[in-house]
């Protein structure tokens, strides 16, 4: 079954989704491997696979030993046209509608297509928003894009609905890996409410409390990386606190 029809399936049903990202320059194999047996044993949804800027050459072998040692659905989560990857289950092909900058609006995306028709990879057209968290994250530098400010619902209303529009299959909001401030419930309900594509959502999740209220804001999927890194016991109470 595609990836898409299982996310689109368990939102539609009101399922809610935990999706543990991992950055592959990150953790070293055996965190990595720690972090694998702990989301095998604690019901994860997805593993999503990037980072906006990546310095070591670890890129295949992080999905290699994910592939190897687990069964859980690899989506990639591209920071840039470097991060493909035909292991992989499926790629988010992110549009960054959030910003103005052509290059990571469409096209990243034209030098990407041909690979990933080769390849035969599933391809979840995503519409990705980020939301300011009170501090420049890696991802807008990276994308050289102004995030919509957090206070802002109506932009990310708009934009999320423009989005949808457009045909994209996902929204995915994200405040940006280790962001200081999540993004707000009100912004979660208001966007959630005015769009029938599954919600993803991530940045600055730390504790089990929040990911709960992310979901019960209406996120279909809860994005958490930066502090599993470290703490992989985190994993099963968060993944428990998500789907409840
Ligand atoms: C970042 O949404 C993700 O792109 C996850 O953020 O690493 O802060 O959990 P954290």
């Amino acid at each position: 079954m595609k990836i898409f029809s299982i996310i689109e399936e368990k939102s539609k049903a009101g399922k809610k989704q935990f999706a543990v990202l991992i950055d592959p320059d990150k953790p070293s194999d055996d965190e990595l491997l720690s972090l694998i047996n702990e989301s095998e044993n604690s019901n994860v949804d997805y593993f999503f696979v990037g980072g906006s800027l990546l310095t070591n050459d670890c890129f295949d072998r992080c999905i290699s030993l994910i592939k190897k040692n687990s069964s859980i659905p690899v989506v990639l989560f591209p920071g840039n046209t470097l991060q493909m990857s035909k292991k992989a289950d499926a790629l988010l092909f992110l549009s960054l509608i959030s910003g103005r900058n052509a290059e990571m609006l469409i096209g990243r995306h034209v030098i990407a297509a041909p690979y990933l028709k080769l390849n035969k990879l599933e391809v979840i057209p995503t519409g990705y928003m980020l939301i300011d968290s009170g501090k420049t994250t890696t991802a807008s530098y990276m994308s050289n894009s102004i995030p919509i400010p957090a206070d802002k619902t109506d932009i990310a209303l708009c934009t999320a609905m423009a989005g949808e529009m457009l045909g994209l299959k996902t929204i995915y909001m994200d405040a940006g890996s280790g962001a200081e401030s999540t993004i707000s419930s009100k912004m979660i309900e208001s966007v959630k409410n005015n769009i029938t594509v599954p919600l993803i959502i991530g940045g600055g999740i730390r504790t089990p409390e929040k990911a709960k209220e992310i979901a019960e804001a209406g996120a279909d999927i809860v994005v958490v990386g930066n502090i599993l890194e470290k703490n992989s016991n985190l994993i099963k109470r968060i993944s428990e606190a998500v789907h409840s």
